[in-house]
């Protein structure tokens, strides 16, 4: 066991750390934790296994009773993932989809499958911003012909934790805290911190937790993980180990940080909205299911263990094999009765998809039943509609509080020889895949579990110099919130193992440079290939399709140009909205009246991809249009302007780039190609010490402002 000096400012507490690499805090005092019924606990770290890497076992009491009194916590939000947006859709397999898995609803493209998709933040309640530094949830439930498939991931390929059995902890650490009850839904705090410095396998996660991978733009635009390893298995028998991931059709887009806090004070529903407004407009969003398939002699060869949920597969080393299309089409009639009383479980499995032995996964198909049992009043929950399947369902399950179905006959058992067209058994049911499976009895995490450190520096090392500004400065933001010194030290310690040049960054920013605490980790970190599949913005998109463009304007305006804009920004695909003083009328140079969707203090340039700016007048003395503008310019915003405009520009501080296109003569054309890429990220670079990654194409040469 390697140790590390206590570093806890109210104990001596000392921290070892297994060969696994999990850490054990143990006392010899009469502070020991027990179980409720006060039985000493010898390892609160690892579930009961066949083996180090072997399946979980039902024996487990002090897991079993630590999960279902966690799963218990809330009555009746979700404990975690609480604050959630949802919508139907369909999802169609491609042609040849079914090559790895026998579940029907991969076989055939002219069969579509119906689905209710959940999007989520997990720390949280229900009534919570949409833009917090947080994770997203990004559970689909496949209503298919041979039951209910769900695939509950999230939109980060990896987890905070190993084991099952640390997830109530990590979770209270990242909630708000016990006695003071905040901050909620925000990882900036003392607890989080202080629990993710003493799992050094929660840095990888933690890593992408400080990447814009966190502040998505839109539910629309984020990708979807399965996280942990999955078994597919054919028609024959044959299985292929699989990850899954979906793919936006739209393109991954995240915000930036400042854009995050402003957009929760103008718009704390702003997912929820965005993805509601573009299914009434009837632009659906889409994504692509895909899989990364691979043998058990392939993953014998990875430098890391499958099994382990806190490291990914890289795209250049298994790609992604496409399998079919998932639209959402249809907001939910009730939220309640829908969105909210939707139970997903990764244990809802179809023929044809089956379950690793990753101990983290083990441990939630336990765990979501348990926590519909409460939260949704006992166990005929299968019988709300939004959960029921839409193929027969038949069993000799019977009665249970709040049971909707009748159901008939004298039987409710089998065997039976009274009614033999009662449910019977079939030779076509799931069968679970023979896995030989053997080991002692243990609470042990596999040592191949241990690289605590590579994937976080790949994944670091494989950003865009803008994108790895945005993680160091992420962390200096979240540890600045830190109170206790010591906490901040440890974090510091681990990018020290991660990535010099960023830990000393963070350090040098926050005033602790020389400060970090010396860790010596379970495994040395390597050096992987960097993944550029991992990068965002190594992936530029070029397209304005379901972004959103708005404009300012003040009597006096030009009617014409507004016209010509909104026509050019809706045929490319994008939302057009005006914004004014007053949202009643605002009057044109030529008499026209134009009403407007905001007024100025109401519709902030952060909800925007790029605006225009298209008159100043009393605009000028007016800070909320000056904010305006001078935000829509500081977030690195394609800005189309007028002359009439160049007062307001002036006080905004807004200086000539390639990014402020005059709309005069081809410019509205100029302007919509340039927004369509994106952002002018070399407003950025210009406060960075390296300059932005080249964009892949030229860009058109812009017109300048006058
Ligand atoms: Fe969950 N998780 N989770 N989780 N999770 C829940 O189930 C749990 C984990 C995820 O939109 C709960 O119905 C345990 C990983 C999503 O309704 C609960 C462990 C991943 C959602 C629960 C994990 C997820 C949940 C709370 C570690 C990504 C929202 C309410 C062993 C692969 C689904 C509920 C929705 C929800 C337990 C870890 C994703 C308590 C014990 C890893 C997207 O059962």
């Amino acid at each position: 066991m390697a140790k590390t000096k206590g570093t806890s400012r109210s104990s001596s507490t000392e921290t070892e750390y297994a060969p696994g690499g999990e850490p054990h805090q143990r006392t010899t005092g009469d502070n020991a934790l027990t179980t409720n019924q006060g039985v000493a606990v010898s390892d609160d770290q690892n579930m009961l296994r066949a083996g180090a890497r072997g399946p979980a076992l039902l024996e487990d009491f002090h897991f079993l009773e630590k999960i279902t009194h966690f799963d218990h916590e809330r009555i009746p939000e979700r404990v975690v993932h609480a604050r959630g947006s949802g919508a139907h859709g369909v999802f169609t397999p491609y042609k040849g989809a079914g090559k790895y898995s026998r579940a029907a609803f991969l076989q055939d493209p002219n069969v579509a499958t119906p689905v209710f998709t959940r999007f989520s933040t997990v720390a949280g309640g229900a009534g919570s911003v949409d833009l917090p530094r947080d994770v997203r949830g990004f559970a689909v439930k496949f209503y298919t012909s041979e039951g209910n498939f769900d695939l509950v991931g999230n939109n980060i390929p990896v987890f905070f934790i190993q084991d099952s059995m640390k997830f109530p902890d990590f979770v209270h650490s990242v909630k708000m805290e016990p006695d003071r009850g905040f901050p909620q839904n925000a990882s900036a705090h003392d607890t989080f911190w202080d629990f993710v410095s003493l799992a050094p396998e929660a840095q990888h996660m933690v890593m992408w937790a400080m990447s814009d991978r966190a502040i998505p733009r839109s539910l629309r635009m984020i990708e979807g993980f399965g996280v942990h390893t999955f078994r597919l298995v054919d028609a024959k028998g044959k299985a292929t180990f699989v990850k899954w991931h979906w793919r936006p059709v739209l393109g991954t887009q995240s915000v930036t940080w400042d854009e995050a806090c402003k957009i929760n004070g103008a718009d704390q529903d702003f997912h929820r909205r965005d993805l509601w407004a573009a299914i009434q407009a009837g632009s659906f969003p889409e994504w692509e299911l895909s899989i990364q398939p691979f043998s058990e002699e392939q993953a014998a060869g990875f430098d890391f263990d499958v099994l382990d949920p806190t490291k990914l597969i890289p795209e250049e080393v298994v790609p992604l094999v496409p399998l079919g299309k998932m639209v959402l089409n249809r907001w939910p009639d009730n939220f309640f009765a829908e969105t909210e009383q939707v139970a997903f479980h990764p244990g809802h499995l179809v023929p044809g998809i089956e379950f690793s032995d990753d101990p983290l996964l083990q441990g939630r198909i336990f765990s979501y039943t348990d926590t519909q049992l409460l939260r949704l009043g006992g166990p005929n929950f299968h019988e709300l509609e939004i959960n029921k399947p839409k193929c027969p369902m038949r069993n000799f399950q019977r009665d249970g509080l709040k049971r909707q179905q009748v159901d008939k006959g004298r039987t409710n058992y089998e065997p039976n020889s009274i009614e033999p067209n009662g449910p019977r058994e079939t030779p076509r049911g799931f069968a679970t895949y023979p896995q030989p499976v053997n080991g002692a009895k243990v609470r042990e995490r596999s040592e191949t579990f241990s690289d605590h450190y590579s994937q976080a520096r790949m994944f670091y090392r494989s950003q865009t110099p803008i994108e790895q500004a945005h993680i160091a400065n992420a962390y200096v933001f979240e540890l600045s919130k830190v109170e206790i010194v010591a906490i901040r030290t440890r974090q510091l310690g681990h990018l020290q193992l991660i990535d010099k040049d960023l830990a000393d960054k963070v350090a040098d920013a926050l005033g602790m440079a020389g400060m970090a605490d010396s860790i010596t980790p379970v495994r040395e970190p390597i050096d992987l290939d960097p993944s550029p599949a991992l990068s965002i913005l190594a992936k530029p998109i070029d397209a304005l399709d379901g972004r959103k463009v708005g404009a300012l304007i003040a009597d006096g305006f030009d009617a014409a140009l507004l016209g010509r804009i909104r026509a050019a920004v809706e045929k490319a695909g994008a939302v057009f909205e005006v914004v004014a003083p007053k949202i009643g009328k605002t009057v044109a140079a030529d008499g026209t009246e134009v009403t407007a969707d905001h007024i100025v203090a109401g519709g902030p340039s952060v909800i925007f991809d790029a605006v225009c700016v298209l008159a100043a007048g009393p605009l000028v003395d007016a800070p909320p249009a000056i904010d305006w503008v001078s935000d829509a310019f500081n977030h690195c915003k394609v800005m189309g302007v007028v002359e009439e405009a160049q007062p307001l520009l002036a006080k905004a501080n807004v200086v000539d780039d390639d990014g402020v296109i005059d709309l005069g003569g081809k410019g509205i054309a100029t302007f919509i190609d340039t927004a369509r890429r994106g952002r002018i990220w070399a407003r950025e670079g210009a406060q960075t010490d390296k300059p932005p990654a080249p964009p892949k194409k030229e860009p058109a040469k812009p017109a300048k402002r006058r």
